[in-house]
């Protein structure tokens, strides 16, 4: 029995263009649910894994498969409905999963012969099964694994063109931002899988470089933090002599010893949710968590870097609170906290999430001729109505914040410090010439995406000439907030 897994690919997301960028090479990621799903696969069913990012293959000179599973996220979601057609125009069984099914479990069971919502450790075998004898039905759910039961990935059936291998430890995040799905699809119960398997697992990872894949790596609590300390010195054990990086919480940097265990575990950077450089910013997210306990970020990321830790900072433009000249109040938010790497991007209104049903039941979203403009829900469009900005004025303050932050002399000074400090200075490198070339690849798509959409959408409130005080790095917070 032949399977194929498939990744689809989404034209449109800048990190995938490798041609008009060289840069992006350095950061293809690896699909972890595509290679979990071949690990649980039992050994009669013979699996390829067709990961479209690394180009579209000539499906007709493929060998006709019995079975084909596709994964997506919303924004892939177009075109894993055009290898689901054209598959079930052979007459193959096409079964969708992912978070994309999950959230819009209609419209995909439209698209497919069967859908798997949730996480598929406990349901796959059965699919299969029910597959091989012509019986699957038109809907499983997988809720929520027992993390004891992921198996070890099957990390050999990709070539070896990716940048980062990947690696699970933990699912689910303690906290619920208003934007992430992350709480609705893997829940809030923060589930931690056996150490033991982990070390295993990543034994098995061809590349040096590893995504460690988990929404929130630390944790929250001190039981968390003390399971993260835990596994950071299973690895130091091993002497696995991988590098990798993550995400976590600003909380990452208020313990010297997690700091210490993390640095000779391998952690070469770690990407964080900064989201808004105003408290009013994070509080309509819903991530007061940053403000807890009077944090300094500055100080935060210094702690963080002073272990040779590299500090990706994330944040979100198109906030409520963020009138004109937020592009601006980002970039120097970032380089006054002292980030390597600054990752901005549009608020964007997920399926499943809190701000779908704000958004939606208010008639804001711009874009919502679905499915054919998921494709646009990369985070990096304007997809919604935002309050004080129309959907030009939030480009140009995207585009201004990135060339504020990559501008030469301010990427020449974040490289001077990371080789005067050897802060992992070839991924410094890397990571500002690669985002300072997706401005211009953004560029260009946004010239696309006006043709597109000629008329644009104006702002939906009225900007608010109060709310542009109190940036976190002018007035920091007093604290418990
Ligand atoms: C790693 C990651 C990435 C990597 C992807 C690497 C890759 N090639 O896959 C990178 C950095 C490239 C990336 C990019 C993006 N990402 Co991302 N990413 C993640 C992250 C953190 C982990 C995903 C993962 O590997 N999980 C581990 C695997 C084992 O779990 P899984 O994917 O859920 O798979 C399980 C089940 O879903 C199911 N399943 C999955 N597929 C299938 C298929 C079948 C047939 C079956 C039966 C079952 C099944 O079985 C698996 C085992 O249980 C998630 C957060 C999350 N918790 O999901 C966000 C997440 C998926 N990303 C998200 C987003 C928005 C993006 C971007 C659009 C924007 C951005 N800049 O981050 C881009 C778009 C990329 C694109 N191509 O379109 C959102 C997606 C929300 C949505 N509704 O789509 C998430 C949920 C984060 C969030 N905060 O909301 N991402
Ligand atoms: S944005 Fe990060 S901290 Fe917030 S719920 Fe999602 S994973 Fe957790």
């Amino acid at each position: 029995m032949r399977l194929y897994l498939v990744n689809p690919s989404n034209p449109l997301v800048s990190i995938i263009k490798v041609k008009e960028s060289r840069w992006n090479r350095y950061r293809v990621w690896k699909p972890l649910s595509l290679m979990t799903l071949a690990g649980l696969t039992p050994p009669e069913w013979e699996v390829s894994i067709v990961d479209e990012n690394l180009g579209v293959p000539d499906y007709e000179a493929m060998a006709r498969p019995d079975l084909v599973g596709i994964t997506a996220f919303t924004s892939q979601a177009n075109r894993a409905y055009e290898i689901a057609r054209r598959f079930r125009g052979l007459g193959v069984p096409v079964i969708m999963g992912g978070i994309h099914a999950t959230m819009c479990l209609d419209e995909v069971m439209e698209q497919a012969d069967s859908v798997v919502t949730g996480e598929a450790e406990g349901v796959w075998v059965q699919v299969l099964q029910d597959a091989r004898q012509g019986s699957l039905k038109r809907r499983y759910d997988g809720g929520f694994a027992d993390l004891k039961d992921i198996p070890v990935a099957r990390h050999d059936l990709l070539p070896p063109a990716y940048a980062f291998g990947a690696v699970q430890t933990t699912r689910g995040c303690p906290l619920n931002c208003s934007f992430c799905s992350v709480t609705a699809f893997n829940g809030a119960h923060y589930r931690q899988r056996p150490i033991p398997q982990v070390v295993r697992e990543f034994q098995s990872i061809p590349e040096k470089h590893v995504l460690i894949v988990d929404d929130n790596l630390i944790g929250t609590s001190a039981r968390h933090i003390a399971r993260a300390k835990d596994l950071f010195r299973a690895l130091i054990e091993a002497d696995l002599g991988k590098r990798w990086v993550a995400q976590a919480t600003i909380n990452f940097a208020d313990d010297e010893e997690l700091l210490t265990l993390a640095a000779k575990a391998g952690c070469a950077g770690v990407f964080i949710g900064f989201e808004s450089p105003s408290p009013e910013g994070l509080r309509e997210l819903g991530k007061k968590f940053n403000m807890l306990k009077g944090r300094d970020f500055r100080a935060s990321v210094r702690r963080i870097q002073r272990h040779n830790i590299l500090v990706v900072g994330s944040f979100i433009i198109g906030l409520d609170v963020d009138g004109p000249g937020i592009g601006k109040r980002i970039s120097e938010a970032a380089s006054h906290y002292g980030v390597d790497n600054l990752n901005v991007l549009f608020l964007t209104p997920l399926p499943g999430t809190r701000l779908w049903d704000e958004m939606k039941s208010a008639d804001r979203l711009a874009l919502d001729n679905f499915p054919e403009d998921w494709r646009y829900y990369t985070l990096t469009f304007p997809v919604a109505r935002y309050r004080q900005l129309s959907q030009d004025d939030i480009i140009q303050e995207a585009q201004s914040c990135s060339r504020s932050f990559y501008s030469t002399p301010r990427i020449l000074a974040r490289l001077g410090s990371s080789i005067w400090r050897w802060r992992q200075p070839l991924i410094s490198f890397v990571g500002n010439f690669s985002y300072r070339s997706n401005i211009d690849v953004d560029r260009k798509s946004y010239v696309d995406f006006r043709r597109q959409y000629p008329k644009g959408v104006e702002a939906w409130g009225e900007r608010d000439v109060s709310s542009s005080g109190h940036d976190l790095f002018v007035v920091p917070p007093s604290g418990g907030q």
